[in-house]
């Protein structure tokens, strides 16, 4: 990678970092409705998984979905927009929180039935099959997701027809308040690939460096190989499910002692030691993102509202030639 590149997935990790941090403020000030999941503490997995991606390839997830859309190329001030319910959002603001989307990124959303998308990716990675592309479709979700149905339909059939889908599980330790070793029949969530013969490696997903190079690996694996693969991030989120979540199930220490590993900070360290960056330069960016977010949010707060006669217009859409 260049200096470019480095400096590139250091800018997108601040980002996304910063606009949750601001999310989660208008949130209080009662600017967006609805549910809103952080992914703050997960960055590294969007940011090393999809900078590994090529264009052709589709990115679908969960409902934590703002760090991977603006992993995608959303806009932030675009995201911003679509939290507060404007016109300008990705989803012209019908969407909200989690349900940002871009086809013409390769970005299938953001969905909030816990589990329901694995198929929906089946059917992209199918589709891929049937026009003879190249394209991975990449599937991320939740551990907890793995204890639904849909996660063992969806893998079962990957394998059996040899779908080109790279399933990514961002491992967290929870699922909404209960733990993976009270959930799960196996710790190690990557286990449950093996069950359906699917190739599977575990990465440590504070490490943006490491899902990076796990991510290129596994992409070009499903892209010349003969079906699936699937990659267990472990992580780990510094704030509750959603907002308002009393955070009872878990001890302030374990948070703490996660938190030194902050994603962004072990990156930032790297790219110190090994002389990629001076922390000068790194301040410096950081600053000009903090601007970018505040104009992000002055363009989501101007953009206006979807006027009551458009209540039934986009509701659904017709894609051709995906
Ligand atoms: C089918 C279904 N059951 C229950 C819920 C409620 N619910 C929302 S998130 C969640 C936990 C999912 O945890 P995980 O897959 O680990 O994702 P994380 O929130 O940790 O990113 C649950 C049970 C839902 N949205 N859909
Ligand atoms: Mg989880």
């Amino acid at each position: 990678m260049e200096k470019e590149n480095y400096l590139d997935l250091y800018h997108q990790m601040v980002l996304i970092r910063l606009v949750e941090e601001r999310a989660a403020q208008l949130y209080q000030q009662g600017k967006i409705g609805g549910f809103l999941h952080l992914y703050i503490g997960q960055e590294a997995v969007c940011t090393g998984l999809i900078s590994a991606r090529q264009p052709q390839d589709r990115v679908i997830t969960a409902y934590r979905d703002h760090g991977v859309a603006i992993s995608c190329g959303i806009p932030a001030k675009i995201v911003m927009a679509e939290l507060l319910g404007k016109v300008d959002g990705c989803s012209k603001g019908r969407g909200g929180s989690m349900h940002l989307a871009d086809v013409e990124k390769n970005f299938w959303g953001g969905h909030a039935i816990v589990g329901a998308h694995l198929p929906l990716a089946a059917g992209l990675a199918l589709g891929d099959v049937y026009r003879d592309s190249d394209g991975v479709t990449i599937c991320m979700f939740g551990d907890g997701a793995t204890n639904i149905g849909y996660f063992h339909e969806a893998l079962n059939l990957s394998k059996v027809w040899k779908l080109p889908v790279l399933w990514v599980c961002e491992n967290n330790k929870y699922g909404m308040g209960t733990s993976v070793d009270r959930a799960s029949a196996v710790s190690e969530i990557r286990q449950k690939a093996e069950g359906y013969g699917i190739p599977n490696e575990r990465v440590d997903g504070m490490d943006v460096m490491k899902v990076r190079q796990a991510a290129e690996k596994a992409i070009e694996t499903v892209r010349t190989g003969d079906g699936p693969f699937f990659l267990e991030a472990v992580t780990y989120r510094f704030r509750g499910h959603s907002m308002g979540d009393p955070e009872r199930y878990r001890q302030a220490e374990e948070v703490k002692h996660w938190q030194e590993e902050d994603p962004i900070g072990v990156y930032r360290k790297y790219l110190i030691s090994e002389k990629i960056a001076a922390e000068d330069e790194l301040d410096e960016l950081e600053a000009s993102v903090e601007e970018e977010v505040q104009e992000a949010v002055q363009f989501a707060e101007n953009s206006p509202e979807p006027a009551p006669e458009e209540l039934f217009n986009n509701v659904y859409v017709e894609i051709r030639g995906i």
